[in-house]
């Protein structure tokens, strides 16, 4: 597609690509300008009720296949994407604003990945005995139905296919609702379905707004389990929604990670991975380390260090190889992360780095800030406890142990996080008394795609993630054989 062509974007239901009921469209935005680039679908209820039709239609002849031949459409599945690996980044980075670079290692690379791996995990899989002195039990795990997969926008079809794969290789068939304001590469997914074949209704997908369509798919009574990922107070409209028909739910919501950084600490490694940590995606990752604590003894040298690093990215046009950062997702978001800097000053912050970028003429109506690092905030203060969602940090500083656990578990989120120390054993001392789903020691988005992944607190219910995906997406069933 050429960079000034206007893409129309359609539902894909039943095996077929098609306009909405009430034939209503939304416009989507490049980030990194303000242009038009697409025209979507603005499903509603009608659309929505087709789409779980044509999923619960293909429910028993997807389900009665065995694991092999699901793994082997997923394999199948990852080689398509594979072929449209470039299209994949391309189109990722002009709709989210994130740089090339980025799109193509971490969006496109995982997007195969999800689905390879799970392909892979499928294959390994034995039934569980257990015996008893009369009986045997085996476990059978059984497809749970029609899933509701819903994405957010800041990884749009990394975590489309962190959800589509295991949804279908353990035996559902999915409604997929990818964040309006990313559509682009949902939509090359479903053309790579139906380029392979994929039987018609397994995967199914609608485009629009979340109240329009993500809430009455919630709340639809022939969907058994709903997957969601994005902000805290939607999760709780989706939890509200799912909970009086018992659906199986798991919410992966927001994050406020604290990147804890000892005196002991490799200094170049450490502002390395804490300058990427707190910047990856400008920010817009829901384990990005926003809060930094850093050891008295070497704070002064840390924050020097710290904002030189942050000052030598690149900010600019997302398409531009050598760009480290590019623009926010919408001028909503933009004006939201602005709002925070501002509350940042009247809370006795200081901007230590920020601004906003010096770019040529054609961005004039992206959403463009600069990377900031913001100094000399309470660790309780709103801005050093709410997620922002942006290129934004705060630095602090503790003195003990004691204290950096203390600030780290001072937020209502519970998701990530990462401590830097050469002392492995207090790094792992300390990591086990956060309250959070996940900690990285020395390093952070090291990603082994079998570990469990969520958070605690405010940031979601449940685990997925290798052998926690497959028993989300599935019920286990105990069947028990007297003998004699
Ligand atoms: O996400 P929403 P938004 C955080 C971040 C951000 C905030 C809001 O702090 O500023 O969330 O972002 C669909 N029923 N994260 O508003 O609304 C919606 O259409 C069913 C963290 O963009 O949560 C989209 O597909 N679905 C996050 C998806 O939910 C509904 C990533 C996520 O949108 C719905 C993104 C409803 N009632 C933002 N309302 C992370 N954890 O990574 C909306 N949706």
């Amino acid at each position: 597609m050429g960079s000034s062509e206007i893409s129309v974007v359609r539902n894909y239901i039943g095996g077929s690509f098609v306009d909405g009921k009430s034939e209503s469209w939304f416009d989507v935005l490049e980030p990194s300008t303000g242009k038009l680039f697409a025209k979507a679908v603005l499903s509603g209820k009608e659309d929505v009720d087709s789409a779980v039709i044509a999923a619960k239609g293909a429910l028993p002849g997807w389900s009665s296949l065995e694991m092999k031949e699901r793994a082997r459409w997923l394999d199948m599945i990852a080689d398509g994407l594979e072929e449209v690996f470039e299209e994949i980044a391309e189109l990722e980075s002009r709709d989210t604003g994130k740089p090339i670079s980025l799109a193509r290692s971490v969006d496109a690379s995982r997007s195969v990945a999800n689905f390879r791996f799970f392909a892979g995990l499928l294959l390994e899989q034995e039934t569980e005995f257990f015996q008893m002195e009369d009986a045997t039990n085996y476990v059978v795990n059984k497809p749970v139905g029609v899933g509701a997969l819903i994405t957010p926008w800041n990884l749009p079809l990394y975590l489309l296919s962190w959800k589509v794969a295991p949804a279908i290789g353990m035996g559902n068939t999915v409604v997929c609702k990818p964040s309006e304001l990313t559509p682009m590469t949902a939509d090359l997914l479903m053309r790579v379905i139906d380029g392979v074949g994929l039987p018609p209704g397994v995967i199914n997908l609608v485009h629009g707004e979340g109240a329009g369509a993500g809430e009455p798919l919630v709340s639809h009574p022939d969907v058994d389990l709903v997957s969601f990922t994005g902000g805290t107070s939607t999760g709780e409209k989706v939890a509200a929604s799912a909970a009086p028909m018992f659906k199986k739910i798991s919410l992966e919501l927001g994050g406020k990670n604290a990147s804890i950084v000892f005196a002991d600490c490799n200094m170049e490694s450490t502002v390395e991975g804490v300058v990427r940590s707190g910047f990856l995606n400008q920010g817009q990752v829901c384990l990005c380390g926003s809060r930094i604590l850093v050891e008295d003894g070497i704070y002064d040298e840390f924050e020097r260090r710290f904002v030189e690093s942050v000052e030598k990215m690149t900010i600019g046009d997302p398409l531009d190889e050598s760009s480290d950062l590019g623009a926010l997702i919408s001028p909503e978001h933009l004006e939201k992360v602005r709002s925070y800097i501002d509350l940042a000053k009247e809370e006795g912050g200081t901007i230590l780095t920020g601004g906003t970028p010096c770019l040529p003429s054609r961005f004039d109506g992206g959403n463009w800030i600069s990377p900031t690092v913001i100094g000399g905030l309470e660790y309780d203060s709103r801005c050093a406890t709410e997620e922002i969602f942006g290129p934004v940090v705060s630095l602090h500083r503790f003195d003990s142990e004691e204290e950096a656990i203390e600030i780290a578990n001072c937020t209502r989120y519970g998701l990530a996080g990462s401590v830097w120390t050469e002392d492995l054993e207090k790094g792992k001392r300390v990591s086990e008394r956060i309250d959070s789903g996940m900690i990285w020691i020395n390093t952070w988005l090291h990603r082994d795609l079998r570990v469990p992944f969520g958070g605690v607190k405010d940031s979601g219910v449940g685990r997925e993630g290798g052998r926690w995906s497959l028993g989300f997406f599935s019920e286990a069933m105990n069947i028990c054989v007297k003998q004699g």
